[in-house]
């Protein structure tokens, strides 16, 4: 397929003041780069749309670089290799890597990793052999590190990280309840993902319906959320808690952060715990992990849902939709004709 001259990209257009709109992107259509030696040109088959996104688009930077108002958004993706000056790529390899919000794109190479798509859907790699999947795997074994018989509770339980979370909670032989925001998310992480119990957090009283799931108090906690409930799990902790703090969804939209941490005085009966962790802490134990979730999907022990999106000039649209529980898995961009 001959390369085209142009391409369509979607770039800042304003930051948001509180929550994210449509409004905030704008899709333009500029020239194909052109690689210089050492360096190669990708075409992204599909696009990964993640929370932290919205963290990039205010105006101060945290562990990453902010977007600039007119730069492109930022974003993992799986593509094809379309020219290759550099002797570790080849015409036709598939890569992971920072394509961002566009069809073409040079990665950076310090991330940029081959994935054979002959293993698993070329998707897996923005998922549960990706990202949101590594983020899972770490936070859950490495901070919170759970014990046989323990109970785990995760937050966006049915999302891309959190049903990661609780089946391999299961795996580790825990006690596992979801908390999420239908009945529906609820039915699937019980009855097909195998959790002990689901708690619909916008119609059931969060505090009640701990003290009957997790009778013996929360020993793990795989933050996702933040706000009423990391409020009413500080009030439920069992002695020795662990909370990993993953995320908080609910305040990325906020124009002021709320005032943290709260509920303190719970931590110290329970000698509870809390700590914060990046997904890229682990980098160099991706590979074994990946390893080790590819033999737990294979023995059917996780399984993972895709939620996709249509289109690049759809992205906005998608985005904003993780911030109003409207998806229902790993969101995905299909870029490219190949995106699975
Ligand atoms: P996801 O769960 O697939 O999608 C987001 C979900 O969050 C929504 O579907 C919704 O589910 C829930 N949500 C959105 N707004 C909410 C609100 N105001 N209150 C309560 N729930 C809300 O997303 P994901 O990619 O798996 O990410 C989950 C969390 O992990 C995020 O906090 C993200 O920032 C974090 N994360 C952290 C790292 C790291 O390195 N630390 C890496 C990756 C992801 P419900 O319908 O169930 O409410
Ligand atoms: C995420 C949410 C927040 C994430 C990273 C952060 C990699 C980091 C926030 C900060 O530096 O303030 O989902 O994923």
């Amino acid at each position: 397929m001959p390369l085209p001259k142009t391409h369509r990209r979607i770039v800042l257009a304003s930051r948001p003041d509180g929550m994210v709109s449509i409004d905030n992107f704008r899709l333009e259509e500029v020239e194909v780069p052109e690689p210089l030696p050492g360096q190669v040109l990708v075409r992204q088959a599909v696009m990964s749309l993640d929370p932290y996104m919205r963290g990039r688009m205010n105006s101060v930077a945290t562990y990453a670089p902010n977007i600039q108002i007119g730069e492109v958004m930022t974003a993992g993706g799986v593509g094809e290799v379309v020219v290759s000056l550099h002797p570790d790529f080849n015409v036709g390899d598939f890569v992971e890597g920072t394509l961002g919000w566009q069809e073409y794109s040079i990665p950076g190479l310090q991330r940029l990793r081959k994935i054979d798509p002959s293993l698993a859907p070329i998707s897996t790699a923005n998922g549960v052999l990706g990202m949101p999947g590594m983020t899972a795997y770490f936070g859950l074994l490495h901070v919170g590190e759970p014990k046989p018989g323990e109970t785990v509770v995760v937050s966006a339980a049915s999302g891309a990280v959190g049903a990661i979370v609780g089946q391999i909670a299961k795996i580790m032989g825990c006690r596992v309840v979801g908390i999420a925001g239908s009945e529906a998310k609820c039915h699937y992480v019980v009855e097909e993902l195998g959790f002990d119990a689901c708690i619909n957090y916008k119609t059931d009283n969060l505090d009640a319906a701990l003290k009957e799931h997790a009778s013996r108090g929360v020993d793990v906690y795989f933050e996702n959320v933040g706000g009423k409930i990391y409020d009413a799990i500080t009030r439920n902790l069992a002695i020795g808690a662990r909370i990993a703090v993953c995320g908080g969804i609910a305040e990325y939209n906020l124009p002021e952060p709320e005032l943290v941490p709260r509920n303190t005085r719970f931590f110290i009966p329970t000698r509870a715990r809390m700590q914060g962790f990046l997904v890229y802490d682990f980098y160099h134990l991706w590979p074994e992990a990946l390893k080790r979730m590819s033999g737990w999907i294979l023995e059917g022990r996780i399984k993972y849902r895709e939620d996709w999106v249509n289109g690049l000039e759809n992205a906005p649209a998608g985005f904003v939709r993780l911030f109003e529980g409207e998806n229902f898995g790993k969101l995905l961009v299909r870029v490219g004709p190949d995106s699975n």
